[in-house]
Parts: structure tokens; sequence; C-alpha cells
């Protein structure tokens, strides 16, 4: 009989229809007025071919016990083994690295976007149990915004994420703005994700209404389809990697014709004196005008003159991608997007300012929401960590220095890597780095569901059971949803959940009753609701549990706007409303940032040339820029095994978008396989010919799961186009350190089709007949340990 129940992801709230055990489809929840069809993919990935359905320990890694695995991992075969055999060998194994080498020897950060679930969140799971296990080196920061976070703290104060809740709303634009200038786009793919869940996408209309009301759309990227159509967006086709030096020009357009907000500059900011310097050229007698940056960004001086008009007139909102920050010195466009913000007149007025992400999940539709309870991890007891995208950096080069934020800081000596929850042969770059990095320490354990990179590169594997297969509830940060997740259908037999596998390990290494709190995982989901619950009593009444459960979800009153750094305030009275900064005010110089002595960020805004850009000379580069930006069709890797996201294939491969001219300089056709490459790889793609992106540049998403030729081999051919073989592991800055896998330059060349490789991402890895007794899985156990 069919069953129907509800459930959350990433990329919203589904009910899940299922029948006898399988599921049939996820339809969207009622009530969301822009659903995406993200969704849709989860339903036949449930039970494929990918689903890893045992424990699974690497051939070498059995037969030789821990150690440097020597171009091993991600090459030998798997020996299935039971459950409980994989637990006593990864008990055994944290105790051994724990008594040798001790807990900062663990990198257990397992950084991660994971499913939808306030209990089950994998990641809150693995640092729980790591906690209590003794601790492990983590990280700090993301790869989302990892320039972002640590730069805008000094700038505008507040933490790092706390942007997205500064920001003009969506409503406020419609009834007070009059121009939104998007640096990095509005991508409406970026809308229809949110962690923990979206019950209404509402982005899409709000930002109809703005345009409806009037208000103006600039889309500053080198794709065009980076604004949805209904915007009427003016496009302005950017060099990547230049957005700066953009900023720069108009900046220099205002104040140059004395048009800056000068009182606002004196009150609520510091340094602009210093900066203007810089900006009128009277240190290195360049001026930064509309003609400098144009030949810079190819972006027409007189258009960069009558933006600059525009802004300095109208309501203006100066809008910054995520994107644009992921790349070499990626401190720098946020910093200097607060400033232009500061210097146009409009931060801190109703409807314009500064915004970091509008168009990005939820950023916009509204800044207050509710606080729900979480898994607690308790405290972790080491204190080293690294910022998160340096993980090849630590495990090739321990004992090695780095800088970060003003600190000097070394990386430690990895013996044991667990993740639980994250994909790093998606999310890093160099993946032909990260792969050598990747045989170094002794073991490396993975929770996964499917066989895809992550899990074929480690020596233990426990297959877990997806959010389909557990009890939850979920809201998503811009939620006003709270919604119960129900099982729809039963995990295969012999598989887990990631809370199961851990209890088994506490009750290993002694502390079960401290990890568990004697409840399995439906008392906990009950547990954490109720706290919730408590929590907000104060401002909102939230129904009993079983009421909640059976009703599928609430909807909650909107909660106020966080007043902390306020920009309104700051404008109206900076000294009783200061700024969490050095100085109380907004740092267009920081004496802080100029007292590190960074060279790659220094104490203002300032242009700086990128490793890799389309500017350097012809002959010491290659010619197109590699966008590698976030797919439509999925959340990153997720799902990629899915029929929604396999519809999108091209050749079998993810496809990449050239511009007419490149391509037929290249005699490449929609449909053609293309090899992209460049000095740190290779990979195959599907070729789209179209005139959305500028010339010179090509696009190629990221999330396609990693399929090299020859896995472990260096620089081996990628056949399915993973975007990663190719971008360059550099840190942002020593400020930051932030990925930039926006700085990439590469070349891209028709391949014969009977001579390219057959992607083979969807193929499982070879495993050894282990023998009679451990073939058979185990028959599935209580919930509870
Ligand atoms: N070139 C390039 N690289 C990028 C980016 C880019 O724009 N360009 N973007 C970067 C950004 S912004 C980000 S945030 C990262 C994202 O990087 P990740 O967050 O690491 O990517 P995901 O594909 O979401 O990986 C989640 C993994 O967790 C697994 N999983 C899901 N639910 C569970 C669960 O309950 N338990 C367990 N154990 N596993 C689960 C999924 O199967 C999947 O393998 O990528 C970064 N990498
Ligand atoms: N559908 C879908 N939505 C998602 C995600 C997903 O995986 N799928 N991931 C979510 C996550 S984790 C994050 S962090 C956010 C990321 O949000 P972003 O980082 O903003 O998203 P991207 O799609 O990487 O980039 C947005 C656009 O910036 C443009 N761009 C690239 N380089 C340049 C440049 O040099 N200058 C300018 N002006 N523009 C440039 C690209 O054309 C690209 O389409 O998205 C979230 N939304
Ligand atoms: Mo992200």
């Amino acid at each position: 009989m069919k069953r129907r129940t509800p459930t959350v992801a990433h990329w919203g709230n589904y009910t899940v229809v299922s029948d006898n055990g399988r599921v049939l489809a996820l339809e969207p929840a009622r009530g969301d007025s822009a659903p995406s069809a993200i969704g849709s993919g989860m339903a036949d990935a449930q039970r494929d071919a990918m689903r890893i359905t045992q424990p699974m320990v690497r051939e070498g890694w059995l037969a030789d016990g821990p150690g440097p695995a020597n171009g091993r991992r991600g090459r030998d075969r798997f020996v299935p083994v039971s459950h409980d055999r994989a637990l006593d060998l990864v008990a055994a194994e944290i105790e051994r690295v724990r008594n040798t080498s001790g807990n900062a020897a663990i990198y257990a950060s397992s950084y991660g976007w994971s499913s939808a679930g306030r209990f089950h969140h994998a990641q809150s799971q693995i640092h729980r149990f790591m906690r209590m296990a003794g601790g492990y080196t983590d990280s700090v920061n993301s790869y989302s915004v990892g320039a972002m976070e640590v730069i805008l703290p000094h700038v505008i104060g507040g933490t790092g994420m706390s942007i997205w809740r500064r920001c003009p709303t969506y409503e406020e634009i419609a009834s007070s703005g009059e121009l939104v200038v998007s640096f990095g786009g509005m991508a409406r793919k970026n809308t229809e994700i949110e962690q923990g869940g979206i019950a209404d996408h509402a982005a899409p209309r709000l930002q109809e209404r703005c345009r409806r009301a009037g208000v103006r759309f600039v889309n500053v990227s080198p794709v065009r389809s980076d604004s949805a159509d209904d915007l009427d967006a003016d496009w302005l086709p950017i060099r990547p990697g230049t957005d700066v030096a953009l900023m720069l020009g108009l900046a220099y357009e205002i104040v140059a014709s004395d048009r800056h907000d000068h009182d606002f500059l004196a009150r609520c900011c510091v340094g602009f004196e210093e900066f203007a310097a810089y900006l009128l050229g009277r240190g290195d007698g360049i001026p930064k005008d509309a003609a400098w940056a144009s030949g810079i960004t190819e972006i027409p001086a007189d258009r960069i003159r009558s933006l600059a008009e525009q802004i300095a007139t109208s309501r203006t909102v100066i809008n910054v991608s995520w994107s644009i920050q992921r790349m070499d010195h990626g401190e720098q466009t946020h910093w200097m997007g607060v400033v232009l913000s500061a210097i146009s007149g409009s931060l801190g007025r109703p409807g314009g300012g500064f915004a970091a992400g509008l168009g990005i999940t939820q950023v916009g539709v509204r800044r207050g929401s509710h606080k729900k309870a979480a898994l607690p991890q308790g405290e972790n007891p080491v204190k080293s960590f690294i910022p998160v995208a340096r993980i090849a950096d630590m495990l090739l080069s321990p004992g090695e220095s780095f800088e970060y934020n003003g600190q000097s800081l070394r990386y430690p000596d990895i013996k044991l890597v667990y993740w639980a929850g994250g994909n790093p042969f998606h999310h890093h770059q160099d993946l032909h780095r990260l792969v050598q990095a990747w045989q170094r320490p002794e073991t490396i354990i993975v929770h996964e569901p499917w066989w895809n990179a992550h899990a074929r590169f480690a020596d233990i594997v426990f297959p877990v059971a997806t959010t389909l297969e557990r009890e939850d509830f979920a809201g998503g940060g811009f939620d006003l949803t709270i919604s119960a997740m129900h099982r729809a259908v039963d995990p295969p037999p012999g598989v887990y959940t990631d809370y199961e596998v851990f209890s088994g390990l506490a009750a290993r290494l002694g502390f079960e009753d401290r990890f568990t709190e004697g409840r399995d995982a439906h008392a906990w989901v009950r547990e954490l609701y109720e706290r919730t619950r408590t929590g907000l009593a104060q401002s909102v009444e939230l129904p009993p549990f079983d009421e909640f459960w059976e009703r599928g979800g609430v909807t909650l009153p909107p909660a106020p706007d966080p007043t902390a750094g306020s920009f309104t305030l700051l404008r109206q009275e900076p000294e009783t409303y200061p700024l969490d900064t050095q100085s109380g005010k907004i740092e267009i110089t920081s004496a802080t940032i100029a007292r590190f002595g960074y060279d790659d960020c220094p104490g203002h805004p300032t242009w700086l040339e990128p490793r890799e850009w389309l500017g350097a000379p012809a002959g010491e580069r290659l010619p197109l820029h590699l966008v590698s930006n976030q797919p439509s069709r999925r959340l990153h890797s997720q799902y990629d095994n899915g029929s929604y996201s396999r519809g999108g294939k091209v050749a079998g491969r993810e496809p990449v978008l050239l511009n007419p001219v490149d391509a037929g300089e290249r005699g490449i056709a929609s449909g053609d396989v293309v090899r992209l490459w460049n000095a740190r790889g290779a990979c195959l793609a599907g070729a789209v010919v179209t005139d959305e992106v500028r010339p010179g540049v090509v696009v190629l998403a990221t999330g396609a799961w990693f399929d090299p030729e020859e896995p472990g081999a260096p620089g081996s051919l990628e056949r399915h186009g993973n975007p990663n073989v190719l971008t360059a592991d550099v840190g942002t800055s020593r400020l930051a350190q932030g990925s930039t896998s926006g700085t990439t330059l590469v070349e891209a060349e028709r391949v014969d089709p009977a001579r390219a490789p057959e992607p083979r991402p969807f193929v499982p890895p070879e495993t050894v007949d282990p023998g009679p007794t451990s073939a058979q899985p185990p028959p599935r156990g209580p919930l509870l340990f």
C-alpha cells in the first residue's frame, strides 16, 4: 500500500511516496511557490547499484594494517566485513592512534553539507562522538565563504556570516530601493538551496516583485543567465577575477566628482582618507578611474561612468556574490563592496546598502528566524585547527608553519582521518594533489551511503542510512517552518545510521551512556523538539511533540530582526550603536590588518593582480577562464547518481558551456566531447555552445562524481567533468586562507568520440569475496546498541 510521509532536504520540503519499502517519488510540499526539481532525483538513487550495503575494508589495509597507502588508496579492491567486525577495527584503530600519537593526530572536522535534520546532522554526530573520544584537529571557516568570513569581522564587525542578517530584504528593496548592482549575479538556481530545508522558495517571486516595483538590476558576471530573464537585468560581461577593479573604477568616478557620502564616511567610517589617496592615485600615480578599470575588466569606460552616476543618484544595493571571493585575494571583493556601498550614500538607508549573497539561498527573504535546538557537541579538548581549505597542505606538510588572520600556526601530523557527511573529492581543489595527500595518513574512515570517490578512497567504509530512512525534524536557517521527517522506508539490511555506528563505537570505547544518554533516535528527536519548544516558549507556542509529529510540521510567525550591527542604527547614532570592529565604525582602512604586514592583503581594499587571469600576457597563459559554479541540477555532488542530475549530462558527462567564438575556433559543436586541461590536470566534458557565456570563459559546474581513468595515479585523466582536477589549491591570502576555485585558466579541445574513454562514475568498485562466514549481512539489530 502506498504511504505518504513528510521529509525535508536542503533543496526543499517534500512528501515521499513509497510502496512496500520502495521510494516511488518525492512530491513538493504543499505551499511551496517555486519547488525545486532536485528532489525528484532522490527516489531512484535510493537503492541503485551505487548503494553500499555492507561495511567495507580496503584490501591493502586489511592485509598490511594501518600505514601510508603509497598509491593504493582509491585503487585497491574492497573486502566486505560484518558490521561488528568493522566496529571492532575502527574502535581499535582510534584507540591505537590516541595512544601512540595523541588526539591531535586525528582529523575529524569532516566538512560538508550532509543532509537536513537537527538530530542526524552528520557533523554534529561525528563531533559529539570524537570530542567524547578525546578530541581531534578541527577546521575553521568554510569553502563557501572562507575569505568573507575572516575579512568582514575586521571591516564591519559581527560574526563571519552575520552579514546575511544585516542585508536589505527584498521587501525593503521593492518599497524603497531603485537599483541592485550584483557582482557575481543572482543566479536563480542558487535560491533553490537552504541548509536545513525550505518550506517555500520565496526568493524568485520576491525578486520579481522588486522588478515590478521598478527596481533596476545590473548583472555583473561573465554569464548572462546569472540573472533570471524576468528581471530584465543589464548585463556587464566582466572578465573573471576583476570585480575589485570595477568597484574601484565606480568608486573613483563617484569620489572624483565629489558625489560621495561625506557625512557617512566621516561619522560612521574610519580610514577613508588613506583609501582615497590610493583610489585617486596619489601614491602610485595611477588614478583608479573608469578608463583604468575598463582596461582590466573589459567593461567599456562609458558604461562604468554611467553606472557610477546611477549608483550615486539612486537608492542602491551593492550585492556581492560568494563566488567572487572564492578566488585569489578573495578578501578584497567583499571589503571593496562595503567601501563602495559606504561611498554611495545608500548604506544604512531603507532598501539600499551592502548585501553579500542576495539571490543565494534565502538571503534577503527575511532576516529573523527562530532558534532550533541542535544535538549538543560538547567541547573539543584538542585545540589544533586549520583553515578548512588547507587540508592537503596539512597532510603533505606536517610540522610546517603557515599564517592565518594574524597568527602563525603549524600543521599537525595527521595519522587518522574520520569523515561523515561531506565529500572532499567534490569540494577540494586540485584533486590530483589531494589524491597524493590522501595516501599519507595511516587510516581513513568514511561514512557514506554511496560509492562516490570519497568512499572509494577510504580504508574503512561504513555504509549509512539516507535521510529518507530515518526520523528527524528540520527547519532551515531562514525558514519559518519546522517540519517532521518521517522514516519513509527502512535502510537495506545491515545498513545503520551514523548515530547507530557512533553508538556502537562509543560502546566499545567505554562511553556509550554519555554518548546516547540512553536515547534511541526517536527519543532524541522528541527531546530536541521539546528543547526547541521550551527555548521558544517566550515568543511562540509550539504544539507538543506528538501533535507536531502527527501534523507533519508547524509554521511559525515571523521572528524579529536582529539589531546587532545594524547599519541603519549606525547611520542614525554611531556613538550609541557602534559596530564591534576595532574602531566601532566601518573600517575602510584597517589598522589591524595593516599591522599583519601581509602583501597579499594590505590595510585597505586594493586591486591585486590574480595568479591566473585573462589579463596576463597572452603568451604566458592559457586562453580560457574556467568558471566552476554551483550546479543547477543538484547540491554539489549529492545525488549525481540520481536521474535528475544524470538527465542533464551531455555525452554522459557534465556539460561545459562555451561561447560560439571559442567553440568555433576549436571546431567544437554542442554535444561534442571536450577535453579541458591545464598543468594540474585534464577532464572530459560534454559541449554546450551558447552565447550566454562571454568569450574567453567556459563554465563547468562543480559536483560531477570524480572519475579518474586510473584512480590513485598522478594526473590521471578525469572522464566525467569534475572541474576540481583543474583548479588550484592555494589560499586566498595569508589573512583567510580560503579556497580559490575561481582563479583557474584552461585550454579546451575537441576529442574524437571514438577515442574518448567511457565515463564510469556510476560503476561500483571491485569487491573481494570474503568467504562464506562473513559474507552474510548480519540481521538488522535493535535501533540501539
Ligand atoms: N570547483 C569548485 N569547488 C567547490 C565549489 C565551487 O563553487 N567550485 N564550491 C565549494 C562549496 S561553496 C562547498 S559548500 C563545498 C561543498 O562540499 P560538500 O558539502 O562536501 O559536498 P556535498 O556533495 O554536499 O557532500 C556531502 C556528502 O555527504 C553525503 N551525505 C549526505 N547525507 C549524509 C548523512 O546523513 N550521513 C553521511 N555520513 N553522509 C551523508 C553525501 O552522499 C555526499 O557525499 O564544495 C566546494 N567546492
Ligand atoms: N542549485 C544549487 N544552489 C546552490 C548550491 C548548489 O550546489 N546547487 N550551493 C549552495 C552553496 S553551498 C553556496 S556556497 C552558494 C554559492 O553561491 P555562489 O558562490 O555565488 O554561486 P556560484 O554558482 O558558484 O557563482 C555565482 C555566479 O558567479 C559568476 N562568476 C564567476 N566568476 C565570476 C567573476 O569573476 N566575477 C563575477 N562578477 N561573476 C563571476 C558565475 O557565472 C556564477 O554563476 O550557492 C548555494 N546554492
Ligand atoms: Mo557552499
